[in-house]
């Protein structure tokens, strides 16, 4: 297949290994190392070490921390922490990812390690000892080999079921476009958002998107691994609003992908000091609330408010049927779901949480609403996520509410999905084009930018099962102010503020 223009190499998140392989050639009368032409010499004899050079170099390498693997007459196989072969380079060890060929002529991208540094060679993975008295012509760090592997497409598969693909339906329908006609991309607006994980698609590289390397909050977790596939699906939408703004992905989940440090990646989100933190989950409590929030969700809901009047806009999922504190906590906005069909209709979804709570001074949940599908699964937009992860296998198979699927593989690293999950990343990237317009903003008047505009929603309710709230005529409990319009808003700070 092509490789649609993706760059050879890119930027790994991948974490050094805690043991790195490497081959030390020792040096004998012909070096592979020497020269630029390379011709194999026709018999092997010729880069031959002699056996005291040999002793010699394994005796040096084992003072230096490297276990000798395997030896030949040419050199050693040997492993040991990536500082050891620092030190003897006077390098560093740095991953990369590389595109190459894999399984049935597809490419993907795949983690390399190379050393960097003064006098080190520009080949992949090749280093160079400092040391003269060292006799070792070259280092080379082993570079993954090919198994059976899956590249995940840049581009989105088909499905039969109808859906919006990201980045051109997302930002046609919230009126996105209207804004990057006049350049407002949220241009390096720095967008924190704590989620299951984040992994570097391709669909990411190929548009050119600006994401940090992902922080992993739980100790031992793989920053650059996305176990369920719900935070890299859903940040592709904050870019299909706001390609140009910055993200900084942040893993709260455990091993299995459970989500067991969010106010840790909240308050650490907090820390980095973005313009807008923007949280894809919550928790649930009793509708009717059989009393106030208890102390654990007043606690962070103190936490939230502070974020706040630090002038970060916090934006949190209204809910798929759940009832939860974050979005009702006063200056949060909260992320609702419309739902546009083929013909451009809007409804408020039914798959989304819409309520009035005494929670806190009568706040509505949602404030404003954003993209959502309809039940039983929303299966709506079409998100990249890692190929095999939990969504990948869950959204390509039917369940018990839904005989249907998405119409994508579970190894594709591709499927249908929303939620208000997805709402939250949109308007965080509504938001972000706005403080790339006007940087000083203040959280509220982002917020009152996003609802003043955003198109009235008189049709549908909130999730039946629980809330049930209607549309109608102005604002309303199933979709807050309605769905947000990014052309209007920006027209509105522009001439407000
Ligand atoms: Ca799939």
């Amino acid at each position: 297949m092509t490789r649609l223009g993706l760059p050879r190499q890119t930027v790994s998140d991948d974490p050094i290994p805690e043991r790195v392989i490497g081959y030390m050639s020792v040096e004998g009368p012909e070096s592979v190392f020497a020269g630029k032409t390379k011709k194999l010499n026709k018999s092997s004899k010729a880069y031959h070490a002699k056996k005291s050079d040999r002793d010699n170099v394994r005796h040096d390498l084992e003072k230096n921390g490297f276990n000798i693997i395997a030896e030949t007459a040419l050199g050693l196989s040997v492993e040991a922490r990536g500082e050891a072969y620092e030190d003897i380079t006077g390098g560093r060890i740095q991953p990369v990812e590389r595109l190459v060929y894999s399984h049935g002529g597809r490419s993907e991208y795949m983690t390399h390690l190379d050393i960097f540094g003064d006098k080190q060679p520009a080949a992949l993975g090749v280093g160079a000892v400092k040391s003269k008295s060292l006799k070792v012509d070259g280092i080379v760090l082993e570079r993954p080999r090919i198994c059976h592997a899956v590249f995940p497409s840049p581009l989105p598969p088909n499905s039969p079921k109808f859906h919006l693909n990201v980045p051109g339906d997302v930002a046609v329908a919230l009126n996105a476009v209207a804004a990057h006609q006049l350049g407002q991309r949220g241009a390096g607006v720095l967008v924190a958002m704590p989620d299951s994980g984040w992994f570097r698609h391709p669909f990411f590289t190929a548009h050119g998107y600006n994401i940090k390397t992902p922080i992993a909050m739980v100790p031992g977790t793989n920053r650059s691994k996305d176990p369920i596939g719900h935070g890299t699906g859903e940040s592709a939408n904050i870019f299909a609003v706001a390609p140009e703004a910055q993200l900084q992905p942040i893993r709260v989940s455990d091993s299995g992908g459970n989500l067991v440090a969010a106010v840790a990646g909240f308050l650490k989100a907090r820390d980095l000091q973005p313009k807008i933190i923007t949280c894809s989950w919550g928790g649930d409590d009793d509708f009717p609330p059989l009393g106030p929030p208890d102390s654990a969700e007043m606690a962070f809901a103190a936490e939230i408010q502070d974020a706040i009047q630090h002038g970060i806009l916090v934006v949190f999922s209204a809910g798929n049927g759940q009832f939860s504190a974050e979005p009702q906590v006063p200056g949060v906005l909260a992320a609702g779901g419309v739902f546009m069909d083929s013909n451009g209709d809007l409804r408020a979804s039914d798959y989304a949480s819409g309520y009035q709570s005494t929670w806190f001074d009568d706040h509505v949940v949602p404030t404003v609403s954003a993209l959502v599908g309809m039940q039983p699964r929303a299966q709506y937009i079409m998100l990249p996520i890692p190929p095999r992860s939990e969504i990948d296998l869950d959204e390509s198979a039917p369940n018990q509410f839904d005989p249907t699927t998405d119409g994508t593989s579970g190894s594709d690293g591709w499927a249908l999905f929303s939620g208000t999950s997805a709402a939250a990343p949109q308007i965080a990237g509504a938001a972000a084009v706005l403080f790339g317009a006007k940087p000083n903003l203040a959280p509220a008047q982002v917020v009152q930018a996003l609802t003043a505009t955003a198109v009235d929603v008189v049709v549908g309710h909130s999730f039946p099962q629980r809330f049930n709230s209607p549309a109608g005529p102005g604002p309303d409990l199933a979709t807050g102010a309605g769905l947000v319009n990014v052309g209007a808003a920006l027209r509105f700070v522009k001439d407000n503020f």
